[in-house]
């Protein structure tokens, strides 16, 4: 066998590095029967280009960010809604692991459109970075903001006063630089490894939401194999989930450390305090309303309401 495995990261990133050691993990255990090359971002396109690849049968895997699929599932755009999840990250990926709402309900709409979602994962607490202190939600006041291409996390967005702009990551660099947004929210890693601190002078520890990822396949390919070889997908997958949050929860720490000690890009690091997240909690609970009214029908409420109790239940 030979197949295909895209990322929307590159080599040292949490994506990549995940569908490396998978790719590695299968080519060992199938004693070199099965071969899986990885792509590292950019290689085959933007990230919703990639989606199209995996529905198409073009790549038999690929990890998908739930929010660059936001106009096709509209219910994946869940993920989007701040403050959902427990600020604990262990609790988190546990729901992630184990929900119902998602394995099943949430799965089954992604399988719809001839996308298999294997696993969820978190890729770890998602920060904000801007060209001016992002503290209240007055400074999001007309704050051109970088979005994933999502109408949920653009209404999020537009909660705070904020002017969202749906982007590819390969262009955030440089509209940061030129002025084109003025900030984004993305996982500490990823903040460094893009480079976005050095064209941004602040950044928020708001641990507003978590930045989710799925282990995606395509389920004409997936159920057409061996039952055996199912099985291994199906177990290397579940090996993966430990191993990837160890991977994240290294990255995001040892690069927290990388962005305050950059002394030629200077980055100024706030962390808000609980009463500050507040006032951004607030304004984002009616975002749920707005999910639940104008978002999604009936199976996406009854998803999230069993995602809300799921969540309750593991706190
Ligand atoms: O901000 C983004 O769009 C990118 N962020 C991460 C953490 N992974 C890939 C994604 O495209």
């Amino acid at each position: 066998y030979n197949w295909q495995f895209v990322t929307e990261e590159v080599q040292g990133q949490v994506q990549y590095e995940y569908a490396a050691e998978f790719a590695e993990l299968i080519h060992e255990k199938s004693d070199g029967q099965i071969n899986i090359d990885v792509f590292e971002f950019g290689a085959l396109g933007s990230e919703v280009d990639q989606v199209e690849q995996l529905q198409n049968g073009i790549v038999e895997f690929a990890i998908i960010s739930p929010g660059f699929t936001g106009g096709m599932v509209a219910e994946g755009q869940v993920f989007a809604l701040q403050f959902l999840f427990p600020d604990d990250q262990e609790v988190t990926q546990e729901i992630l692991n184990t929900s119902e709402a998602l394995h099943t309900d949430l799965a089954g709409m992604y399988e719809a459109h001839n996308i298999k979602p294997l696993a969820f994962f978190t890729e770890g607490a998602m920060q904000w970075t801007g060209s001016n202190e992002l503290r209240t939600p007055a400074d999001f006041e007309n704050f051109k903001m970088r979005t994933q291409e999502s109408p949920l996390i653009m209404e999020s967005y537009r909660a705070y006063g904020a002017d969202p702009s749906p982007l590819s990551w390969s262009e955030l660099y440089t509209s940061l630089d030129r002025g084109v947004v003025d900030g984004q929210e993305n996982p500490i890693f990823f903040i460094e490894d893009a480079s976005f601190h050095e064209v941004q002078d602040h950044m928020t520890i708001s641990n507003h939401n978590n930045y989710v990822a799925m282990t995606t396949v395509n389920p004409d390919f997936y159920n057409g194999l061996p039952e055996e070889i199912r099985a291994l997908i199906d177990e290397t997958v579940e090996e993966m989930q430990p191993r990837v949050f160890e991977m994240q929860a290294e990255m995001n720490e040892a690069l927290l450390d990388s962005i305050i000690e950059d002394t030629e890009n200077p980055t100024e690091v706030i962390e808000l305090t609980e009463a500050e997240r507040e006032a951004f909690r607030e304004l984002a609970l009616p975002v749920r309303d707005f999910f639940r009214d104008e978002v999604v029908g009936d199976e996406g409420r009854a998803m999230l309401e069993l995602l809300e109790e799921e969540i309750a239940a593991a706190q």
